[in-house]
């Protein structure tokens, strides 16, 4: 299929490349039409560039897979749906009694919970030249940002879901199946949580839309629904079109918001009759922090590097709010939600500095999307206070739009920790912007104090993600804290969770990859919390676990796993992990009928 691609886009190149040819030739000042021109590095033209040339430009040569097609379906052998021998969890009893470890017939899950598992389009997708996509800002800081990723890999070939998704490797290999959605289907997971790529969409974040990428959706969904797994869709996954960025800084203009409305306006009239689960945007407090982008590699801007983030944040609460209130009216029955990120926050001691420590966390964190976005349409006090001093308050008008956008508290919702004031305390903090803990003034640790015994929290994670511990014991709290704060119409999601089993990378065994203990329990404890949460009358509607296969784990590559399915990358042949089963098995207990 070749001429469906939009041809071109005229945009101002700047940057790495442009700045580089001027001051190569030309030291302090340059003549240009024989003018003399002080600062050369501020030379900009407009070229017309076509999607071939914003890769050749900015990312340079690409890999692509061995398959390069759609794989047809076969189906999963049945000999590959035998779950693990069970793991043993409890601590000894005291006392005399032999444990008996029964069914909970108190728990259950209600009938129209949610489950399934999830992924992200650059993280799994991989061809990524393929039909017409255009770069986005992590093709370029995988392929030229020196050291920004771990192991030096890119998510050119990931997990092809590209051409796998409904089936691979049989085409190779005729007893095994290495598919993504029949592979899901076949453990009887119903839902696939999956981001579409914007600049597969609109190759150049704006413009001409490639219909090439559409038929890809489609399909993908098609196949969802032929499995009966129920397509769940996420917008914006941190995979920004590179253009957006060169022409006018992505999120840190008000730009932004119009291409993304128009981005979604795409995205629901040719999905939005057979997906009704939309989520808006990924993680922003993930994604405005990258802010700013390493320099030399992208278009700068003046803004103080410290406000970015929260210039980034003022657009993004803005697009969300336009494209929920777009999507609700184009398609009434549907869900749409923000989604967030964050831990339960616990006071390291009960001083009551601590404990504004902790709020100070919660209002930087969580609130500073869902404060807006679930009560008042404006930011949390402590934040506010920060922000108001560089950004444009919101206008009464902007608080309407903004408040009451998410149907679902969407929470990516890993692990907890320790929050606690600086040591020369809160007001000392606020007071001092070169403080590293500045603005939000929450120290945090993943530790108890050393009064308490100085243990982790729980068992950490690989070392290649330091932020993340098997917290499970706090969930409940956690969930409850959500609906109690925020008070979402359509209850509490956990729309992420997942565990990096430590070292899984250095196994070579593949037997032994696939038996992945810390993983197992941190589900088996994880599910066990949303069941108590439920069962103590918290509203939790559905959960998502990250993720369905080994990813390309962003900055750290593929050197730490998230999958409850191993990939053999060389060869892209899936296989079950133990927590799989696990993760399954308690819905099969608890699912009520
Ligand atoms: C998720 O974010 C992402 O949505 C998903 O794409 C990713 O694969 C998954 O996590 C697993 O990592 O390194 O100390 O600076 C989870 C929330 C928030 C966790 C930012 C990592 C960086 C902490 N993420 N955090 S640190």
């Amino acid at each position: 299929m070749a001429p469906l691609l939009p041809t071109c886009a005229i945009l101002t190149l700047v940057g790495a490349a442009a700045a580089q040819n001027a001051t190569s030739t030309l030291s302090a000042s340059a003549t240009v039409n024989g003018s003399l021109v002080a600062n050369p590095s501020a030379f900009a033209t407009a070229l017309q560039v076509d999607v071939d040339d914003l890769w050749n430009l900015f990312v340079g040569p690409v890999s692509s897979a061995d398959i390069t097609t759609t794989v047809a379906p076969t189906p999963v052998p049945s000999s590959e749906l035998i779950p693990p021998p069970p793991l043993y969890y409890s601590p000894f009893p005291s006392g005399q009694q032999v444990p008996v470890i029964a069914k909970n017939e108190s728990w259950g899950f209600p009938k129209d919970f949610w489950w399934g598992v999830a992924s992200a389009a650059y993280q799994v997708e991989g061809a990524v030249q393929a039909e017409g996509r255009g770069p986005s800002i992590w093709d370029v800081l995988t392929h030229r940002v020196t050291d920004f990723v771990a192991d030096n890999s890119t998510g050119d070939i990931a997990d092809n879901q590209y051409y796998l998704y409904k089936q691979g490797q049989q085409w190779r290999l005729s007893w095994l199946a290495a598919i993504n959605i029949a592979r899901i289907a076949a453990l009887g997971v119903p839902a696939y949580s999956f981001s579409i790529s914007w600049s597969r969409i609109f190759p150049f974040g704006s413009g001409p839309v490639n219909e090439e990428a559409i038929a890809h959706y489609n399909d993908m969904i098609d196949t969802c629904i032929q499995y009966n797994v129920t397509p769940m869709v996420t917008l914006y996954h941190w995979d920004l079109p590179l253009v957006l960025q060169n022409t006018y800084g992505g999120w840190l203009s008000e730009n932004i918001v119009n291409d993304f409305v128009a981005y979604a306006r795409v995205a629901y009239a040719r999905f939005g009759d057979r997906v009704n689960h939309w989520f808006t945007v990924n993680e922003p407090i993930v994604f405005c922090d990258m802010y700013p982008l390493p320099a030399n590699y992208f278009k700068n801007t003046s803004i103080t590097a410290l406000h970015q983030p929260f210039v980034c944040g003022q657009n993004v609460l803005l697009a969300h709010a336009q494209a929920y209130r777009l999507g609700k009216s184009m398609m009434p029955g549907s869900t749409i939600s923000f989604k967030n990120n964050g831990g339960y926050k616990i006071p390291l001691t009960n001083s009551s500095a601590d404990a504004e420590a902790v709020q100070r966390a919660w209002d930087f964190n969580e609130g500073w999307f869902a404060t807006p976005i679930f009560l008042t349409g404006d930011y949390p006090a402590s934040l506010k206070s920060f922000v108001s001093t560089f950004l444009p308050a919101f206008t009464e008008e902007q608080k309407t739009l903004i408040n009451g956008t998410s149907d679902v508290f969407a929470h990516d919702a890993y692990t907890s920790q320790f929050y606690f004031a600086p040591d020369d305390g809160i007001a000392a903090c606020i007071a001092n912007s070169s403080n590293p803990l500045y603005p939000s003034c929450a120290n945090t640790s993943y530790a108890y104090s050393a009064s308490d015994g100085g243990w982790l929290i729980g068992p950490a994670a690989d070392p290649g993600s330091p932020w993340l511990h098997k917290a499970t014991d706090w969930v409940p709290a956690f969930l409850r804290y959500i609906q109690d704060t925020w008070k979402p119409p359509g209850g509490v999601a956990v729309t992420e969770f997942g565990f990096a089993e430590p070292f899984e990378y250095s196994k070579k065994i593949r037997a032994d990859i696939l038996f992945d203990p810390i993983r197992s329990s941190y589900y088996h404890d994880y599910l066990q919390a949303i069941l108590i949460a439920i069962s103590e009358g918290v509203n939790v509607v559905g959960c998502l676990a990250w993720s369905l296969v080994d990813n390309l784990e962003w900055s750290t590559g593929y050197t730490v796993k998230f999958g409850m399915q191993y990939v053999n990358l060389t060869t892209q042949e899936r296989y079950y992990k133990a927590s799989f089963f696990t993760y399954v098995n308690a819905f099969q207990q608890y699912l009520a009928e």
